[in-house]
C-alpha cells in the first residue's frame, strides 16, 4: 500500500528544498461538513469561501485563538496558502515532490484545484510528485488542505462519536468525539511542509543493516531507484564518510556490503565518552538514460542490537532503559513542530542522565529523531495503536494498523536511536482475539524490518490472561500501584510490583521492564505527610518503585524503567485530569517539580555504577 521510499527531504548538489512553513489561512467546515466539497473551495483562495483567520504551520490549529469551537472541533477544517515554484524547476529533467512532515487525521490536498494527495493517519509523512500541478503563471500556485479529526473504532489512535439523542437534554444531531486514550486529540498540520525536487531519475529509497565484528564495522545496504526511463545498467557510488566527511569506505552497485575498519560504534551517551556518532552513507547514481547525477547523504550509525532471555544489549553490552514516556506536547502549539522545544527537551534529558524514551503513543517528528541519533539517545518507537478494546481488533482496524507499520519501519529503519518497535500501549491483550491481531502485526514488522529490531508492547492486562507477549522479545508493562491502585499507599508498591514483574517475568521467559508508572502531581502543591497530588507524594511514590527496581535489577532479567512523564501534558476534559495530565515530573513549561530532582540524582548514580 505505501509506495516510495521517502526518504527525509535534503539538499544535495542535485536536490532542492523550499519550506512552506509559516502563515496560512484557516476555517473550519462549521456546522456544514459537506459545505467545502460541495461549493469546492479547493477550486479557489479560501478567502473567497468565507471568513479566514491566519494560522500557523507547523502547528495544531486547537490553542491558537480564543474560541472554544476552534479548539473543540470534530470534523473537516481547511486550510490554504500561495507560492511560488522557482522557473527553473519547470523542467521534465526535474521531479518536484510536496511533503507533509504530518497532519492529523486524515488529509487531502490539492494543487491549484487539483488533487495531489490523501494520507490516512496522523504522525507519519506523506507526499506526492506534483510538478505536472504547477502553473507557470505569474500568480504563483495554490496548495489547498482539508484535515479531518474525527476518531472511529478503526483508526489509530482510535474513538468513537456518539450521538446524544435525548432532545431534552441536547439539540438535535448533537454528537461527542470519545477518545480511547489520555491525550488532546490536537489536530491541523503538524510538521513541516515543503517541496523538494529530485532529478526525473532518483534515489528513492536506501536501506542499511550494519553489524560489527571484530572492531570491523559491516554495512550493508540496498539502494532503490525511482523515476522515468530507469537505465537497467544504472550505475550507483557509495562512499561511506566519517563526522569530519572523510572518505573512509568505498562501493559501487545497487547494492552491496562496505567494510569499516576500526569503525567507530554508535553508542548510547551514558556509555560512551564519543556518543551518537553518525557516519553519512552518501550515494551517487546516474540512473536515468540522459546520465543525470542524484546524490543523497544519509546519516547512520553502526551498532548492533540483540536480546537474550534476559539481557537487552547494544554493542554486545546490557543496556538498562532509564528514561520515561514522552509526548508531543506544549502550549499554544500543541504538537506543532518546534525547533526551540526539540532542543531544551533534549537538554532535559542530558540533565536528567535519562538514556532514553518512548513515542507514546505514536511516532515522533524526525527533527526530534534525528537528535536521538546524534545525541545518542535510546528510542523505543511506537506506532499509535493505543486504546485497542474488544470493538477494535476488527479486520479494518488491522489493515491500517499493517499500513502504519510499514510506514513508520520505512520512515525509521536507519535510525540508530531506535532500537525497538513498541507495536501497542495497553491493548486489551487479555481477549482471545488480539492474538491473531498480534500475530499479524508482529509478522508484519519483523518482515519488513531487515535489521530485525525486537518488537515489544506496552502491557497493561493481567499477565496470566494476556497473549500478545508471544509473539513479542521483551515485555513492557505498564503499572499504577499506589495512584489508580490503592491510591495514597506508598507502602504497598514494594510488595505489589515485585509480585506484578515476577509474574511477568514467570509467565513469559523474556526480559521485562516497566514502561511505565507515576502519579499526578500538581506543582508547587506540598503536604507533609504526603498527600496524593502533592509534590511529596510524587517523591515518595516513585521512592517506592525505585526500591523495588532494585531488587528486580539483582535478579538478572529485568530490563528497564520509564516513569510516565516526562512532562505534564493535554488531555480531553474529565473530572479525572486538572487541566491535562499532570504525572509529569516536569511541569509543561519543562521546570523540575521535586520528583525531576530525585530522577535525576538516581539516573546519574545509577550510570556511575554501572
Ligand atoms: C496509561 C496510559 C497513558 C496515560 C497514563 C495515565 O496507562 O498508557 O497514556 O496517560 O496511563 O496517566 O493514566
Amino acid at each position: 500500500l505505501t509506495s516510495g521510499g521517502m526518504l527525509y527531504p535534503r539538499d544535495s548538489e542535485s536536490r532542492e528544498t523550499k519550506e512552506l512553513s509559516g502563515m496560512w489561512s484557516f476555517r473550519t467546515s462549521g456546522s456544514d461538513q459537506d459545505a467545502g466539497f460541495r461549493e469546492q473551495w479547493y477550486s479557489k483562495p479560501l478567502s473567497q469561501t468565507g471568513p479566514v483567520i491566519p494560522m500557523p504551520v507547523p502547528a495544531s490549529y486547537n490553542d491558537i485563538t480564543q474560541d472554544a469551537a476552534i479548539r473543540d472541533y470534530v470534523g473537516w477544517v481547511w486550510y490554504d496558502r500561495e507560492f511560488f515554484a522557482p522557473t527553473r524547476w519547470r523542467t521534465d529533467d526535474l521531479r518536484v515532490v510536496l511533503r507533509f512532515g504530518s497532519a492529523h487525521y486524515y488529509t487531502i490536498v490539492w494543487v491549484n484545484g487539483q488533487r495531489a494527495v490523501s494520507h490516512d493517519g496522523g504522525h507519519l509523512p506523506f507526499e506526492a510528485d506534483v510538478g505536472h500541478l504547477l502553473s507557470d503563471g505569474r500568480r504563483g500556485n495554490r496548495v489547498t488542505v482539508a484535515i479531518n479529526n474525527t476518531l472511529s473504532p478503526f483508526t489509530l489512535p482510535t474513538g468513537s462519536i456518539e450521538y446524544k439523542n435525548d432532545t431534552n437534554m441536547y439539540p438535535p444531531g448533537y454528537f461527542v468525539q470519545n477518545l480511547n486514550f489520555d491525550f488532546f486529540n490536537y489536530a491541523g498540520i503538524h510538521r513541516t511542509v515543503l517541496l523538494y525536487t529530485t532529478p526525473a531519475t532518483y534515489i528513492d529509497d536506501i536501506t542499511v543493516v550494519t553489524d560489527v565484528r571484530d572492531a570491523v564495522g559491516v554495512v550493508r545496504y540496498n539502494l532503490t531507484l525511482g523515476g522515468r526511463d530507469l537505465n537497467p545498467s544504472a550505475t550507483c557510488k557509495v562512499v561511506i564518510r566519517d563526522k569530519e566527511g572523510t572518505a573512509i569506505a568505498k562501493s559501487a552497485g545497487v547494492q552491496g556490503e562496505v567494510k569499516v575498519a576500526d569503525a567507530i560504534l554508535w553508542w548510547p551517551f551514558t556509555m560512551h565518552p564519543q556518543p551518537g556518532y553518525m557516519y553519512t552513507f552518501e550515494a551517487r547514481c546516474a540512473a536515468g538514460q540522459e546520465g543525470v547525477e542524484d546524490v543523497y547523504r544519509l546519516p547512520f550509525g553502526i551498532r548492533t542490537v540483540n536480546v537474550t532471555k534476559s539481557e537487552f544489549l547494544i554493542n554486545g553490552r546490557p543496556f538498562y532503559f532509564m528514561g520515561f514516556g514522552k509526548h508531543e506536547d506544549a502550549n499554544i502549539r500543541g504538537k506543532g513542530l518546534d525547533y526551540a522545544l526539540i532542543a531544551k527537551d533534549f537538554n532535559l534529558i542530558r540533565w536528567l542522565g535519562a538514556n532514553s524514551f518512548r513515542t507514546s503513543h505514536y511516532p515522533y517528528a524526525e527533527e526530534i529523531m534525528d537528535q536521538a541519533d546524534r545525541q545518542g539517545v535510546v528510542v523505543i518507537d511506537e506506532v499509535p495503536a493505543v486504546g485497542l478494546h474488544k470493538e477494535n481488533f476488527a479486520k479494518q482496524t488491522l489493515q491500517h494498523h499493517l499500513v502504519v507499520i510499514e510506514e513508520l519501519i520505512r520512515r525509521d529503519k536507519n535510525r540508530p536511536s531506535v532500537v525497538m518497535w513498541s507495536i501497542a500501549n495497553e491493548p486489551s491483550s487479555n481477549l482471545a482475539v488480539s492474538n491473531d491481531y498480534f500475530k499479524a502485526v508482529a509478522e508484519r514488522a519483523r518482515s519488513l524490518d531487515v535489521s530485525r529490531r525486537p518488537l515489544t508492547i506496552a502491557l497493561s492486562s493481567a499477565a496470566a490472561k494476556d497473549v500478545a507477549h508471544q509473539h513479542l522479545d521483551v515485555v513492557m508493562v505498564n503499572r499504577y500501584f499506589g495512584w489508580y491502585s490503592d491510591p495514597g499507599r506508598a507502602q504497598l508498591i514494594g510488595r505489589q510490583l515485585l509480585a506484578c514483574i515476577e509474574e511477568w517475568r514467570n509467565v513469559s521467559g523474556k526480559p521485562v521492564m516497566v514502561s511505565e508508572y507515576g502519579a499526578d502531581t500538581i506543582a508547587g502543591m506540598h503536604m507533609d505527610p504526603p498527600y496524593v497530588f502533592t509534590e511529596e507524594y510524587q517523591v515518595q511514590l516513585i521512592g517506592e518503585y525505585h526500591k523495588a527496581f532494585d531488587v528486580l535489577r539483582k535478579k538478572g532479567y529485568f530490563v528497564g524503567e520509564l516513569i510516565w512523564n516526562f512532562a505534564d501534558f493535554m488531555t480531553a476534559q474529565t473530572i479525572t485530569r486538572v487541566v491535562g495530565n499532570k504525572k509529569g515530573i516536569l511541569t509543561r513549561d519543562r521546570q523540575p517539580k521535586a520528583s525531576a530532582h530525585v530522577i535525576r540524582r538516581r539516573y546519574h548514580q545509577l550510570v556511575n555504577s554501572s
